[in-house]
């Protein structure tokens, strides 16, 4: 892998890709008079606009065949990751179309997979880390900053509510373990025993070996729909008022020693939103994402005019530089939508998937391939 970027005075950059044998070529326009007299919100549109026209794509993507993702929405979209964002939009977009806001939206939709759905990797029906003990993951924030989380908390369904519960009544933003559960339940949450049979079943035949690898696209290993067909979710919302939102909740990696946490609690990691500049999010083996923070990374680089593929992308290729051995056995998924609802996609891997949902007409259940560095 051979990256470049260069800023020369003219203000371009040039990213190549030997490896993906195909050169993007960005062109950034330094701000001209009239421009820095307009607010730094236009210029960033003007710049993410000029960007996305001049971009020559790289990769594999087809999100730039779906018109849902050339159109400007104007009630909104909805954008969420793997096979079931397509239940977690549909769950929020009914939010966004009544003029709701974003923030509301995320929750709903994260929510519907914690609780709707029967699957190994988020919520109730998620496996339990190395002794027996599910513990989940979650965060939330809004465009202006505004963020909460919650890591290792047991027992409560609904992490990703619990999320908002320490962004609005706390004055913290990460609530973990036993503090987080006591905090759900002083808040009204009510606590019951999570782990299903199914899970425990699978957790004892781990025991038998006891071999810890995390799996690459363990979410899509087993039949769509089935229930290991699931993995994190992480869902960006942008509303009719122009506002942006995340959310990200998950179960972790299974067999994870009790304790771990990954990036989907940690904000700038597995989640991270900028309304002047767009909003990010991550599946996958979470370690990579917070020795990269990566969200947070995928969106800096939209603010410096990438397109949000572009974004994901050069983050990817972050993640590859920084451990190039590793990354050949690990997946690593990120998903981005800039302020004006464009959306993008990467990852390390082949087999991420994505779905958007706006008021076009759709289909709204079409799952669209990521590109990715490694082709199998
Ligand atoms: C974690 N990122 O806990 C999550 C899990 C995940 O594919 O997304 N796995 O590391």
């Amino acid at each position: 892998m051979n990256i470049q970027s260069i800023r020369g005075p003219a203000a371009a950059i040039v990213a190549r890709s030997s490896s993906q044998g195909v050169t993007s070529l960005v062109t950034f326009s330094p701000p001209q008079p009239e421009q820095m007299m307009s607010s730094r919100r236009d210029f960033l549109r003007t710049s993410l606009l000029a960007t996305t026209t001049l971009t020559l794509p790289r990769g594999t993507t087809l999100i730039d065949a779906l018109p849902s993702t050339r159109r400007p929405p104007t009630r909104g979209r909805v954008v969420s990751t793997w096979d079931f964002g397509v239940g977690a939009n549909a769950a929020a977009w009914p939010v966004l179309a009544r003029g709701d806001s974003a923030l509301d939206a995320v929750e709903t939709g994260a929510r519907w997979a914690e609780a709707d759905l029967c699957n190994t990797t988020v919520g109730h029906c998620g496996y339990p880390d190395r002794d027996g003990v599910l513990t989940l993951d979650a965060s939330i924030m809004n465009g202006d900053g505004r963020c909460g989380a919650v890591a290792a908390i047991e027992d409560i369904l609904h992490p990703v509510s619990v999320a908002r519960a320490v962004m609005e009544k706390t004055p913290h933003i990460l609530l973990v373990a036993g503090g987080a559960q006591e905090f759900a339940v002083s808040q009204g949450f009510p606590k019951r025993p999570l782990l299903t049979d199914a899970a425990r079943a699978a957790w004892k035949k781990w025991l038998e070996t006891a071999d810890y690898k995390p799996q690459i696209n363990v979410e899509r290993n087993g039949t769509p729909g089935s229930a290991r067909n699931h993995d994190t979710l992480g869902i960006l919302a942008l509303d009719a008022h122009g506002t942006l939102a995340g959310a990200c909740t998950t179960s972790g990696m299974a067999w994870k020693l009790h304790g771990r946490v990954g990036d989907s609690p940690i904000v700038g990691a597995g989640l991270y939103v900028d309304g002047e500049v767009g909003a990010a999010t991550a599946s996958g083996v979470g370690e990579e994402m917070i020795r990269n923070a990566a969200s947070f990374l995928v969106v800096e680089l939209m603010r410096q005019g990438r397109s949000p593929t572009d974004a994901c992308r050069e983050a990817i290729e972050r993640v590859v530089h920084k451990r190039p051995a590793a990354s050949k056995t690990l997946q690593v998924c990120f998903l981005a939508m800039n302020r004006d609802g464009e959306v993008g996609a990467f990852a390390l891997q082949p087999g991420f998937v994505y779905a958007v949902h706006d008021d076009t007409p759709g289909p709204h259940d079409t799952l669209i391939k990521a590109g990715s560095i490694y082709t199998s």
